[in-house]
């Protein structure tokens, strides 16, 4: 007893050192209890640029609510505003400082900022080899971004003047001539001038030496101090997803140390995170399992029990089970218990009371499941169908956008990660319009071009789950002649079918029109691209005239001098035509009997696809090789990335590859054979699928159950170690993490890999389910509800859950909204060990942004799942 009394009263004076002083960790950053700041664990990435993700950042009680610190170009930086490079990153634990190298290729211009802990603050100090150049004299500065949604409605004080932050934009501006500003990503601009020739500058809400941020809130309170002057500035002013800058201009002519800030993040003395309880806010069906995965922080104490409270019709409560807590133990910074109440089955209402913390209700009941994809059927989808005027009640969602169509791209190095290369591989002159592609199709995600991969995705989706569920569901008015869509309004055909033709209708008249698939429709200027409003506002609807001054309209009112027409990225590649092979095979299938003209256009596409497209790699030896590239999957599959495949594993990867030149893809094969019965593609198909397995169970395991429907007892028990296999691989995920989910670690949050997982585990489990058992499948559906880290909300938009996500990145998230039926990425992984969500700043993409090929493939796993109860 004694014994252990000293040893705990040792391990109280560490914690009690830790939590007064920043310390350099052994992950890389600074941390007191309450407090962690990052310096560079994440650095800026060029393809996005500013993701507000990047810099010196700080995770304070919780909740990264400043970032961006870097030496930056703008008051207000953008994204497409240029950032650093990081070219030299020194972590000196001794002396307790970072040491960040950052360089502006375009200027030439490098600078080094150390940040070294000094008791509770940390300071931050810029040095210059060489002066600012000329060019960015008066611009260049050090800027650290305070989150919106954490300060706004906060007070502040500036050497001692008392404000409080805005809760919407409303500062003062100037402007100033384009040669001053500097340059954005590739030279395009952000901003469409109107003639003027000249940008917005924000001016600085406040300025001095010491500022108090958060004086009313100890959560959020930091002081920063400076000899040089700190100008505060609000993002808001020129971009809806800025942030509050702080920031200090650097000397002009001068080097060595020439700036230095102290920064004090506030932490409350002994801050202990409040327990995050994930659990599935849709509910429970009574026989499933029911475990709440408690996320606690690392300085907590387990409690030994939770309870499930039942809130009776008349309005009490009633504790109706205890049960023990059980340890997980640490995953990346916090530590994890479980509490399963799977016994209690009684249908009611409910909720986890675990210690102090409380949760919402629930409900445990047979119906808990039915509506999952209504929302993201009735009203996300139809909302996003390109090219119609899309109205529901008293609102328009939209009118009809891009009436002038799209033309032929020029060679260009794009944003949104497109490009055109040297030639158009088309009949098109650059800048003419290629007839006939304003139709159909559905806009990518947050933003509003036809992403073509994604659109073949979104079609063959749709397919599947009317083929596998025949949805009847009629919800939604669709007239392609009107080019009129009406949510909630019946119009006697199935609106799956209609989605399936909307989506083709644009995809084979890429097919017809260019002769192969586009990369993207997408828009030609970066400054209607990070459009948010109507869609179709985005251009004018009047076709661009060169001829004319730009603004000015012809007198016949049909052209404009406006570049702002969407272009046609149209480079071949013909891994893209095939996968769009594939889906028209599937498409003319579907269709055939509803629109059996487009069916068979569908089909004609396809065959000709195939045909070229297995030619075209043939002849493109090389590209070949990249598609049976696996090496990102073995480190998934907990397989050396670098090491370099066996013997048997180097022949089984060529032989995949000779076969997939010679006989087409293998899932393109399968859809073929469905939509067409021939006995060839079968055969290709078999002669692919097991050297495939072999490669990857967990890669191809869903297009292995794909085939079941189509062939014998024999292929279905040749293909049960496989699935033994795959169970297997199933069951390690509770190995590694305590959510039992593959979780993404990269710049997206990655939900379509866990969908994936979860319509594959589905169907593993209808087809043996003497294999995979049925208490396999809720793995997916309770991380995407809501047992997740970081918060317990439901990722899904969704009909039926208590607490779903209040916010997404939709192209309504100007307005602080969702869009219903959205499926959010969800956790965004940031290094070296935290997770997040924003629930109140939708902005993130990575963490935010439903797209239309993930919440198409939700409605498979949904419609999988719900059918399984
Ligand atoms: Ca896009
Ligand atoms: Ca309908
Ligand atoms: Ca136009």
């Amino acid at each position: 007893m004694r014994k252990l009394f000293i040893l705990s009263t040792l391990v109280l004076a560490a914690v009690s050192a830790k939590a007064q002083d920043l310390k350099l960790n052994d992950l890389g950053y600074f941390e007191r209890q309450g407090v962690n700041v990052l310096v560079y664990s994440n650095s800026f990435n060029g393809g996005f640029n500013d993701e507000k993700n990047s810099g010196i950042e700080v995770i304070q009680h919780g909740v990264r609510s400043i970032q961006g610190g870097a030496v930056r170009l703008n008051n207000t930086p953008e994204q497409w505003d240029l950032v650093p490079l990081m070219t030299d990153r020194k972590v000196d634990q001794e002396k307790g400082t970072i040491e960040v190298a950052l360089r502006y290729n375009d200027y030439d211009f490098d600078s080094r900022v150390v940040v070294t802990a000094k008791g509770k603050a940390v300071e931050i100090a810029v040095w210059l080899d060489k002066p600012v150049p000329e060019k960015l004299a008066g611009d260049a500065g050090f800027n650290l971004e305070f989150l919106p949604s954490r300060y706004w409605l906060k007070t502040f004080t500036m050497d001692g003047r008392l404000n409080r932050f805005p809760r919407y934009a409303t500062s003062q501006t100037i402007t100033r001539p384009n040669s001053e500003k500097p340059r954005q990503f590739k030279g395009f601009k952000t901003y469409d001038d109107r003639g003027t020739d000249r940008f917005v500058d924000p001016l600085p809400l406040e300025t001095g030496h010491q500022i108090i941020m958060a004086t009313d809130d100890p959560e959020r309170m930091v002081r920063i101090s400076s000899d040089s002057e700190l100008q505060l500035f609000d993002g808001r002013m020129l971009a809806q997803n800025g942030w509050f800058v702080l920031r200090s201009v650097l000397p002009k002519g001068k080097t060595g140390k020439v700036l230095t800030w102290t920064i004090e993040p506030h932490a409350i003395p002994g801050w202990i995170r409040e327990p995050n309880i994930g659990f599935c806010q849709v509910g429970y069906t009574p026989e499933q399992p029911k475990v709440a995965v408690i996320e606690l922080d690392k300085q907590d104490t387990p409690q030994a029990n939770a309870s499930l409270y039942r809130i009776k019709d008349d309005g009490s409560k009633e504790k109706v089970f205890t049960g023990e807590i059980k340890p997980w133990g640490p995953y990346f910074k916090y530590n994890y218990v479980k509490f399963d109440f799977s016994s209690v089955r009684e249908p009611g209402v409910y909720y986890i009371q675990y210690g102090n913390t409380k949760t919402n209700d629930f409900l445990i009941d047979e119906h808990v499941y039915d509506k999952i994809t209504d929302a993201t059927t009735d009203v996300w989808v139809p909302i996003h169908m390109d090219h119609m005027y899309v109205t529901e009640g008293y609102r328009t969602w939209h009118g009809e956008p891009f009436k002038e169509g799209y033309l032929q791209a020029p060679e260009s190095d794009h944003f949104d990660l497109h490009s055109q290369g040297a030639t158009t591989d088309t009949k098109y002159k650059p800048y003419e319009l290629i007839p006939g592609l304003n139709v159909g199709g559905f806009f990518d995600a947050g933003d509003f071009d036809i992403e073509t991969g994604s659109n073949i995705s979104v079609v063959q989706n749709f397919i599947r789950a009317w083929e596998l569920f025949k949805p009847m569901r009629d919800e939604t008015f669709v007239s392609q002649k009107q080019r009129y869509v009406d949510l909630h309004r019946p119009d006697g055909t199935p609106d799956i079918l209609q989605f399936i033709e909307h989506g083709t209708l644009n995809l084979v008249a890429q097919a017809e029109q260019i002769g192969h698939m586009a990369q993207t429709l997408s828009n030609s200027v970066l400054d209607n691209y990070h459009h948010l409003g109507d869609a179709a506002s985005i251009t004018d609807g009047l076709h661009y005239d060169p001829s004319l001054k730009p603004y000015e309209v012809s007198a016949d009112g049909k052209r404009s001098g406006t570049p702002d027409d969407m272009w046609a990225f149209t480079t071949r590649d013909p891994r893209l035509d095939l996968r769009a092979a594939t889906m028209f095979a599937a498409a003319s299938r579907a269709l055939r009997g509803y629109n059996d003209d487009l069916a068979e256009r569908a089909l004609t596409q396809s065959k000709r696809l195939m045909q070229e497209g297995t030619e075209l790699l043939k002849q493109r030896h090389n590209n070949g090789m990249r598609e049976m590239d696996f090496s990102w999957l073995d480190g998934f599959e907990g397989r050396d990335m670098n090491a370099k495949p066996d013997k048997k594993r180097q022949k089984l990867m060529e032989r995949s590859r000779k076969n997939s030149e010679l006989l087409g893809d293998m899932a393109t094969n399968l859809q073929l054979y469905g939509a067409t019965q021939e006995q060839q593609y079968l055969d290709n198909f078999k002669a692919q699928i097991w050297d495939a397995l072999e490669l990857s169970v967990p890669m191809n395991m869903q297009t292995a159950l794909d085939a079941v429907s189509y062939m014998d007892e024999a292929y279905k028990q040749k293909l049960r170690p496989y699935v033994e296999k795959y169970n297997e691989y199933i069951k390690n995920f509770d190995k590694n993490n305590p959510y039992g989910v593959p979780i993404g670690l990269g710049n997206w949050a990655g939900v379509n890999m866990i969908l994936n997982f979860g319509i594959a585990v589905n169907y593993a489990h209808l087809y043996y389910p003497d294999i995979v058992s049925k208490d396999e499948i809720y793995r997916v559906s309770n991380w995407l509800y809501g047992c997740h880290p970081y918060h317990n909300y439901s990722f899904v938009a969704v009909v039926g859950a208590a607490r779903p996500k209040q916010v997404f990145y939709g192209n309504n998230r100007a307005d602080f909204s969702a869009i219903p039926g959205n499926v959010a990425p969800g956790l965004l992984f940031r290094k070296p060990d935290h997770f997040e969500n924003f629930d109140d700043w939708p902005f993130l993409w990575g963490q935010n942004e439903g797209t239309i090929a993930g919440n198409t493939q939700y409605i498979i796993f949904g419609s999988a799942f719900k059918n399984l109860q």
